[in-house]
């Protein structure tokens, strides 16, 4: 009876947990609009579609993305940088849905963080095999603001560092519907993905999406 009660009163508890200093991790956080995210990526990637990046040192990235909102992120040749329009239709990035700037916000207060109003959203798309390498998100003005991520589709491991490149990453395994919120000393943390391993999920089948919410400008 007392044990039911504790049970029901933890599940209206929303899950927060604390990954490093400033990175919080909101499980299953996005559960509730799948469906409104998952329309808005279709709308997205009927407008802009997903594509392979190339590096600076030449390389063709394994993840193809996408963007939305004003401010998109691209790598060509000649650098990493936020661009207003898509390189490849000459056209501005498609808006920012309400209901991902909206579930982007309700994530920061949940967090701690006041008022993060981002202009920008890169969309990740994973396919069996694709992976990101252990790198620092630096090309945005001001690193007070936090980067939100959501993930849909199949999990992946997460490789979570630290300050310097040599720290040595911690594994979470990031599943469908979880947020975090990377703010505070995390900000500047070496991330990367691992490998995406071959599965089936039930809203998207082989893929994983990550959506990062950022204030570039
Ligand atoms: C920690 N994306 O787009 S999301 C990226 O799953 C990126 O697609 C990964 O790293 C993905 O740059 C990881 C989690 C994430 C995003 C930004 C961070 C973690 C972060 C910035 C600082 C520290
Ligand atoms: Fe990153």
């Amino acid at each position: 009876m007392t044990a039911d009660l504790f049970e029901c009163v933890a599940d209206i508890q929303p899950s927060r947990e604390a990954m490093a200093e400033g990175a919080v991790l909101l499980r299953g956080f996005a559960r509730p609009v799948e469906a409104d995210l998952i329309a808005g990526i279709d709308e997205i990637a009927a407008q802009a579609p997903f594509r392979h990046m190339v590096t600076p040192g030449g390389h063709r990235m394994s993840v193809a993305m996408t963007n939305c909102g004003n401010a998109g992120w691209v790598t060509d040749r000649s650098g990493y940088r936020y661009d207003s329009v898509d390189p490849e239709s000459r056209q501005a990035w498609p808006a920012m849905p309400p209901s991902f700037g909206a579930l982007a916000g309700q994530a920061a207060d949940a967090a701690g963080v006041d008022g993060f109003s981002p202009d920008a959203c890169l969309v990740n798309r994973y396919q069996p095999g694709a992976r990101m390498s252990l790198h620092q998100d630096k090309d945005e003005h001001d690193f007070g603001a936090p980067i939100v991520s959501v993930s849909l589709g199949l999990s992946a491991v997460f490789l979570f560092g630290g300050p310097q490149r040599s720290d040595k990453p911690r594994r979470f395994r990031l599943q469908h519907g979880d947020v975090v919120v990377w703010g505070g000393p995390s900000r500047l943390f070496f991330h990367g993905v691992a490998p995406l391993a071959d599965g089936g999920h039930a809203l998207l089948g082989r893929q994983r999406i990550n959506l990062t919410f950022r204030k570039a400008r």
